[in-house]
Parts: C-alpha cells; structure tokens; sequence
C-alpha cells in the first residue's frame, strides 16, 4: 500500500515565520482550495480534480453554460450539495483568529474560495475573488440572491424575469468583481508580510498578487502541501497541510 509522507516544517521554519509575522504590521492573505481540502472540500487540479470525467476547464466557462446549462448547473448542484454537509477547519479558524489580532484594518483575506468558510469561521474582511456558491444572478436582469438552502431546478429561472439564472460566481474568461479585485490589489501593495496558503497559484489574476506583495518588499510566506508556480518567489515556504500548520503558527504567536 501506498502511504504518502505526512510533511510538517521543521522547528526553525516555524519560528522563522513566526518572526517574520511578529514584525509585520500589516498583513494580506491569498487562501485557494487547499484550505478548504481538510474540510471535505474537493480541489481542482491534481488527485480527484475531474467531475464525471469533465475537467474545470469544460465547465467552469459561460461558453459551457451557453453551450449546455444543465450539465453546468448539475455540477454546480452537486457542489452546492456537498457545501451544506461542511464545516471551517482549523486552519479557517486560525486565519480568522490573526485577523482578530492583527484587526480588520491591517489584515486582508483574500480567497479564491467561493465555499464561504472563512466567514463561518469568523473572518470579517473577506475578500471573495471568484465569487459565492451559494449566490445565484440572472444571465439577464440585475436579480442576485443567496440561495443556501436548496437544491435548484437543472434550469433554474429568475423570479423578477424568467429568464436563466447562473452561479454568481468567476468562470474563466471573465472578469473578476472590479470593486473586490480592487481592494486585494491595495492589500497586497500595502501589506509587508503575505500569506500564500493552498493554492496552485496558476489562476490569474489572483495569482499576481503574489508578484504585487513581492515587488513592495513584502515577505511572502507560503503554506502548501507541495511547491508551487510561486514557491521561487517566497521568503518561506512551509510544506504540510494548513489546518495543521496555521493553527500552531497561531499558537507560537502566543
Ligand atoms: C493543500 C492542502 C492542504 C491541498 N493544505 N495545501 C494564460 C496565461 C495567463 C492567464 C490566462 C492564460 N489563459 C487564460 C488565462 C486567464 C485565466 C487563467 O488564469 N487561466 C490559467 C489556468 C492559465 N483566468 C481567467 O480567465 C480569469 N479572468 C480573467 O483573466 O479575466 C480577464 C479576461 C477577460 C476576457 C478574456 C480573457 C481574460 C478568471 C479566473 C476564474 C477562475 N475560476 C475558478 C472556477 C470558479 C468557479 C468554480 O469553483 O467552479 O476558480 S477556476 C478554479 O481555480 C477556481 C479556483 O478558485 C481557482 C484556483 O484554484 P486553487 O484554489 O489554486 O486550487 P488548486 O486545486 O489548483 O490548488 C490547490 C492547492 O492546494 C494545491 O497546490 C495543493 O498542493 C494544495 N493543497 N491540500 C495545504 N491540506
Ligand atoms: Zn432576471
């Protein structure tokens, strides 16, 4: 049987970190899928990152919404199912608990989670990138509502208009919300520590804010489980799972 090695930094990596956050004033963050793995919350790429053998790319575009709504609209079903079945896990909580400490002012969370975990684990400052699962617009009015609680129609129509309604979420080739992308941007630029915690980094532009944290001098710590497109570009690197290694960065913070 196949056992993978279970990672965790060493000693001096910790403490490393822990005094790169002690003499930071402020900080920003860029969470991805990995914080929510632990959480029983699939990944994109890598081990298990299909939907009935279609991959992100056939079904996370408008051109496969306009192609084929329902099949998009059963994955997004089947994920919206999964959501209700989940809770934070530590590392959302730890993130929720520097934020605390460092106060909404001079921290910044930003995800590409579009779970909403971090806000059920307390997270004020929430900066949502690509969106909100549960959220629901109309493909043509200006209708947008949260629909947590149920499963949708395979064509589910807008109740102001009638027409289809679609994920409020960021497929490729769109835009992400202006107004949110501006305040990341501003983060990054102005934060002198930047957390890079379980993500590929491949996706842009999120990805750049890696690069923005990093051409004002910031320090990058990064948090994976593996390297990553970014890990050439990070002060630290941290290898293991964030609900493990978050919370005892929080702990040695004391
Ligand atoms: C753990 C762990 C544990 C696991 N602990 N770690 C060529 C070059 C540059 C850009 C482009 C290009 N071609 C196209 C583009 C643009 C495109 C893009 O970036 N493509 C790249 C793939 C190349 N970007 C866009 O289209 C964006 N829009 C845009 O650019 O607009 C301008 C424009 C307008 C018009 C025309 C063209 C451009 C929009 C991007 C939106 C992405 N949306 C998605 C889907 C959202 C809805 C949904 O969820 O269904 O967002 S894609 C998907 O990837 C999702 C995620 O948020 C995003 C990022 O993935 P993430 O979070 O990094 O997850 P993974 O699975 O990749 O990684 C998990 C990581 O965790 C791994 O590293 C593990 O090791 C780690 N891990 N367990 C710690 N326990
Ligand atoms: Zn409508």
């Amino acid at each position: 049987m196949h056992h993978p090695v279970e990672h965790f930094p060493t000693q001096e990596e910790l403490e490393k970190a822990v005094q790169i956050l002690r003499g930071a004033k402020r900080i920003a963050v860029l969470t991805g899928a990995g914080v929510s793995a632990e959480s029983g919350v699939p990944t994109f790429r890598g081990a298990g990152g299909l939907w009935e053998g279609h991959s992100i790319l056939e079904v996370a575009t408008p051109e496969a919404f306009e192609d084929n709504p329902a099949l998009v609209w059963r994955f997004y079903n089947a994920r919206r199912a999964n959501l209700r079945t989940v809770k934070p896990n530590p590392g959302h909580y730890a993130l929720a608990a520097l934020e605390e400490r460092w106060t909404s002012t001079h921290f910044t969370l930003c995800t590409q989670n579009i779970d909403g975990l971090h806000r059920a684990a307390g997270s004020r400052q929430v900066l949502e990138l690509h969106g909100r699962l549960t959220r629901v617009r109309c493909t043509v009015c200006t209708l947008i509502e949260d629909r947590p609680g149920e499963t949708l129609d395979e064509l589910p129509r807008c109740p102001q208009c009638g027409e289809l309604l679609r994920p409020d979420i960021v497929w490729f080739h769109e835009m992400l919300p202006a107004d949110v992308w501006l305040q990341a941007a501003l983060a990054a630029e102005e934060c002198d520590c930047f957390l890079v915690v379980g993500t590929s980094a491949v996706v842009y532009p999120a990805a750049s804010l890696v690069d923005l944290a990093r051409t004002v001098g910031a320090r990058v710590i990064e948090i994976n489980l593996d390297q990553t497109e970014v890990s050439h570009l990070v002060t630290l690197a941290l290898h293991g799972k964030s609900g493990e290694i978050l919370p005892e960065l929080v702990k040695r913070l004391g």
